[in-house]
């Protein structure tokens, strides 16, 4: 099922920054922002927006996306466009003083699948309605999973 398929390679491409901490630390992140402040005064992305997340998140949908059934290329593809959405995520909360971690219902999953989805709707075939439903279904599980993964000790945050 294609829904199905998306919906896992964005889980996976999205959830790797927060692996690749648990698994290496707070330490070795080096911020992508490297601890810049906008015109506000504010941080321009935050301490949470990190070089390694990055990579991790490219490096891993790259080995996951063959068994999904799509390209290496696409996993690839894929997975930047989402740290690209996590990206402008962050950088407008902190324009909206959300100080960095702050939960922000919808707005932190919206560009981190729609921004791909979007970019890849036709290559992948998918109507406007099957990017709701990705969508939705992306909320929902995170809405479930983290706070199992907080309990675990994998998320910093309950959210
Ligand atoms: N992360 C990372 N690098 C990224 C994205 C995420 O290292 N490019 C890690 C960070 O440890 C981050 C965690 O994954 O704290 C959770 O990611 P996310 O919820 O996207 O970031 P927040 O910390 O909530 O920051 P923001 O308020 O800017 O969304
Ligand atoms: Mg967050
Ligand atoms: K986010």
């Amino acid at each position: 099922m294609l829904e199905l398929r998306v919906l896992l390679l964005l889980l996976i491409a999205n959830g790797a920054p927060v692996f690749a901490r648990f698994l290496m630390g707070d330490r070795g992140g080096l911020p992508i922002d490297s601890g810049a402040r906008f015109k506000d005064g504010r941080p321009l992305l935050g301490p949470g927006k990190t070089w390694r997340g990055l990579i991790a998140a490219v490096l891993i949908s790259a080995l996951a996306a063959p068994l999904l059934g799509f390209s290496i290329l696409t996993g690839c593809a894929i997975a930047l466009l989402a740290m690209l959405g996590d990206l402008i995520t962050s950088f407008c909360k902190r324009r909206f003083n959300l100080t960095p971690s702050s939960r922000a219902p919808f707005l932190d999953q919206f560009l981190e699948t729609v921004l791909p989805l979007a970019a890849y709707q036709d290559a992948l075939g998918l109507s406007l309605i099957q990017i709701a439903v990705i969508f939705a279904g992306f909320v929902l599980v995170n809405w479930g999973i983290s706070p199992l993964l907080f309990r675990l000790g994998v998320r910093k945050k309950p959210y």
